[in-house]
C-alpha cells in the first residue's frame, strides 16, 4: 500500500498552466509524476493535455514531451520505446498519454496495434468521458444519457469497456483508477512500470466544464463514480481479474449506493427521465455481475 508520506515532495507538474480550475487530468498528470519520477517520457496526442502541457512559455512538464497527432499515440510511445530500447537506456518509463477520444475512437487501431506487437510502454487513459478539448462531443465513452454538443438530448448508448477490451489482447496489464484515490492510483501505476510489454491503465478523470458540476466538487464526483458502482476499481494482471481499493468491497447490489446519486450532482444528466435512470442503474447492476464473475473464474 503506497503511503502519502513516501511520496517524493518534488513537483513535476508545473503550476501557471492552462488547466481549467477543479480539472482531475491535471490531478491524474501530478500523481503519475510522483509514481513513476522524471524520468518519464510522456506521448500526448490532442487532448486537453496537449493544451495543458505544451503552450510556450507555460510548458508544464519538467520532463520531456512528445506532443503528437490526434489517432498517433501509442504507433508513437512505441516508436520511443524502440529507439529507447535500441540505445539500451533502461531508466525511461514511455507513457502515451490520450484522451477517451484519442483512445476508445480514433486511437484504438494504433493501441490494438501496439498491444498485439507487445511495445513497451504504459498507455494511459484519462477519461472525462467526452472530447471535452474540442468543445463536448461524445465519444465512445460518454455514458448513457449524459448530454453533450453532439447529443443534445442525451447519448442513446452505453460506454465502451475500453479495460476488458484491451484484456483480450491478452497483455500483462490492465487496470482502472480514478483520481479521487490517489493511493490507488500510484500503486497502479508502479505496478505498471515494473512490468515489461503494453500495460493499459483507464483513470476516471471528472470535468467540471464538461460534467457540469462546481469545480470543488471533482473529488467527490470520483468517489460517488466509485461508491454507486458506475465506475468499477480493479485490475487484471497476466489475465486475473480482482476487483480492488473501495471497489472489492462493493460486489453485493446493496452496498453500492443508488445511481441517482451520482447523477443528479452533474448538469450533463439534468434531463434524464425516471426510465433513463432504471436503464443506467440496470447497466450498472448487470457489469456488476460480470465483474463478479470474472473475479470467481480466476
Ligand atoms: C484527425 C483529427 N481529427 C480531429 C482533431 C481535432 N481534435 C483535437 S483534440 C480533439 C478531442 C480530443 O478528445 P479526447 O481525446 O477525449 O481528449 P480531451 O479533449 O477530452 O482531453 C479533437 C476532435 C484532430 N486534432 N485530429
Ligand atoms: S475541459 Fe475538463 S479535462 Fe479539459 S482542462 Fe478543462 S477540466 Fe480538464
Amino acid at each position: 500500500m503506497v503511503t502519502l508520506k513516501e511520496l517524493p515532495e518534488e513537483e513535476y507538474f508545473l503550476p501557471g498552466n492552462a488547466a481549467c480550475a477543479g480539472c482531475s487530468d491535471s490531478v491524474a498528470i501530478r500523481l503519475a509524476f510522483k509514481a513513476l519520477g522524471p524520468r518519464t517520457v510522456f506521448v500526448v496526442p490532442a487532448c486537453c493535455t496537449s493544451v495543458i502541457q505544451s503552450p510556450f512559455p507555460f510548458t508544464a512538464f519538467a520532463s520531456p514531451c512528445l506532443n503528437i497527432a490526434f489517432e498517433a499515440a501509442a504507433a508513437a510511445a512505441s516508436g520511443v520505446a524502440a529507439a529507447y530500447e535500441r540505445r539500451g537506456v533502461k531508466d525511461v518509463t514511455v507513457l502515451a498519454w490520450a484522451g477517451d477520444g484519442g483512445t476508445a475512437d480514433i486511437g484504438i487501431q494504433a493501441l490494438s496495434g501496439a498491444a498485439e506487437r507487445g511495445a513497451n510502454f504504459i498507455y494511459v487513459m484519462y477519461d472525462n468521458e467526452s472530447y471535452m478539448n474540442t468543445g463536448i462531443q461524445r465519444s465512445g465513452s460518454t455514458p448513457y444519457g449524459a448530454w453533450t454538443t453532439t447529443t443534445p438530448t442525451g447519448k442513446k448508448q452505453h460506454k465502451k469497456n475500453l479495460p476488458l477490451i484491451m484484456a483480450a489482447h491478452g497483455i500483462p496489464y490492465v487496470a482502472t483508477a480514478c483520481v479521487s484515490y490517489p493511493q490507488d492510483l500510484i500503486a497502479k501505476l508502479r505496478k505498471a512500470k515494473e512490468m515489461k510489454g503494453t500495460k493499459y491503465v483507464q483513470i476516471l478523470a471528472p470535468c467540471p466544464p464538461g460534467w457540469r458540476f462546481p469545480t470543488d466538487k471533482t473529488i467527490e464526483m470520483g468517489r460517488l463514480a466509485v461508491r454507486t458502482g458506475m465506475w468499477a476499481l480493479f485490475e487484471i494482471e497476466n489475465g486475473n481479474f480482482a476487483l480492488s481499493g473501495p471497489s472489492a468491497a462493493l460486489v453485493e447490489k446493496a452496498k453500492r449506493k443508488p445511481v441517482e446519486e451520482y447523477l443528479r450532482m452533474q448538469g450533463r444528466f439534468r434531463s434524464l427521465t425516471k426510465e433513463d435512470v432504471i436503464v443506467i442503474q440496470e447497466w450498472i447492476d448487470k457489469m456488476w455481475e460480470k465483474y463478479k464473475k470474472l473475479q470467481l473464474d480466476v
